[in-house]
Order: structure tokens, then C-alpha cells, then sequence
């Protein structure tokens, strides 16, 4: 059978949370506002406007429209700054070998991000010609849960919905699959994701016989 499986990036493929972290800590600071990493945490999965949406509300601050375009800007600058430095040694453990087993059972393979950086940062770990197709920030218009980005996914590869199976860390994304009626699998702690129809730790633990029932079995 022909599945689709579908990547996050951040927090699945790589950890890029550790830049925003950084970028948007100093945003904050720059406010008088106090960033945690809880906090942080919280933003996972969350798009780049509603980040700065959250910060503000969380440090009780309004601003003018064109302080929070400059504000996004600079966050951003700061963000790409750290990303142009990534190379393959930020992969996320055994993320190649599940990629690179999917394509050798000639299953479809795209990436699910909300990320408007999605292409750099693949292009940065080398990645890119491993998916299929590549749906992120750029091409949709609702965030997860919003279950757009995957069903945008699945349609570009020519693959149902109930065929396709998602890999994600944010409670946002898990939702976002399970609206799509898709099968989820979180990447983290099962504590926080256990929506999820499946959660492991990372993929190290994603062995090829739990791939091959994947391939053959359907959402119930
Ligand atoms: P950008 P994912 C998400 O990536 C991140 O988890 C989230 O923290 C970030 O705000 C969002 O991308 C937007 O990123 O500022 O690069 O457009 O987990 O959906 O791959
Ligand atoms: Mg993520």
C-alpha cells in the first residue's frame, strides 16, 4: 500500500526551538517583558504573529501596528541569523534512517510545517530532495489546529487523508492530524501529547516493523 507521511520540522526534523528561544527572549527583554522557557514551550507549533500576539499578552503590552511589523522583522532577523549557521550534525537522531526507509518502500513523503523558514532550514540540513512535497508557513492561511496544512499536504501528493500518517511535537499539530483524520504520532513527552494515536520519545525508537503496520493498517 501507498502512504503519505508527513513531517513537522521544528521540534521533529530539527530543534529549532532553541532560536526562537533565543530571538524571542531578546525581543522580550527589549519590552520589559519576562520570556521562560515554559513559556516558550507554549509557542511551539504557533505561528510567528500569534508568538508576538501571546508575548504581548503575557507581559500585558499593546503596541502600534508598525512596532509589531518591526518587531516581527527583527525577531526574524535575529532567527535566520542563527539558522544560517545550522548544518546535517542538528538533525534529530535516526530522522534520516526513517526517511530514507520510507523512500526505499516507496512511500510518499512530505513536510507539515508552520514555519515561513521551512525551505532554509531544510536546504541547511541537507533535506529538501527527501520530500515530495513541502507545505509551510508560506502556503497556508490557518494555523494548526487548523488541519490545512496537512490536507494541503495529502492533496499535492495524491494521497487521502486516512492514508496519511503525521510525525509531530506540538499539541497544536497532534489536534491538527487527528481533525484531518489522520493517524498521529507524537515525538516528545506523552504527558503533554497523549492525543496523539501513537507517541514516542524520538525517532530512535521508531523501529521498521511499527513502519510496515503503519503502511498496512487504516485510522479507525
Ligand atoms: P517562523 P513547526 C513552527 O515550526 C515553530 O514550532 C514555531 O515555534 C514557530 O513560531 C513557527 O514554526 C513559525 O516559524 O517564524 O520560522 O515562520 O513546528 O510547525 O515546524
Ligand atoms: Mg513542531
Amino acid at each position: 500500500m501507498k502512504k503519505a507521511f508527513i513531517f513537522d520540522l521544528d521540534g521533529v526534523i530539527v530543534d529549532t526551538a532553541k532560536y526562537h528561544f533565543l530571538a524571542w527572549q531578546n525581543l522580550a527583554q527589549s519590552l520589559g517583558i519576562s520570556f521562560s522557557e515554559e513559556q516558550n514551550e507554549q509557542l511551539k507549533g504557533v505561528s510567528r504573529v500569534r508568538s508576538l500576539e501571546k508575548i504581548l499578552e503575557w507581559g500585558n503590552k499593546t503596541i502600534s501596528e508598525e512596532e509589531f511589523t518591526k518587531l516581527m522583522t527583527d525577531k526574524n532577523e535575529e532567527y535566520l541569523a542563527y539558522i544560517s549557521k545550522m548544518d546535517v550534525t542538528e538533525i534529530l537522531p535516526d530522522v534520516p534512517r526513517v526517511l530514507d526507509y520510507l523512500i526505499s518502500k516507496n512511500q510518499a513523503v512530505a513536510l507539515g510545517s508552520a514555519s515561513k523558514n521551512a525551505r532554509i532550514i531544510l536546504d541547511k540540513v541537507a533535506l529538501k530532495n527527501k520530500f515530495q512535497a513541502i507545505v509551510d508557513g508560506t502556503n497556508v492561511s490557518k494555523a494548526k489546529p487548523d488541519p490545512e496544512v496537512f490536507l494541503i499536504g495529502a492533496k499535492e501528493l495524491g494521497i487521502a487523508p486516512e492514508d496519511c500518517i503525521v510525525f509531530e511535537d506540538s499539541v497544536a499539530g497532534i489536534q491538527a492530524a487527528n481533525i484531518a483524520n489522520m493517524i498521529s504520532i507524537g515525538i516528545g513527552d506523552a504527558s503533554v501529547l497523549h492525543e496523539a494515536d501513537y507517541i514516542f520519545n524520538d525517532f530512535t525508537e521508531i523501529k521498521e516493523e511499527f513502519i510496515n503496520t503503519l503502511v498496512t493498517t487504516q485510522k479507525v
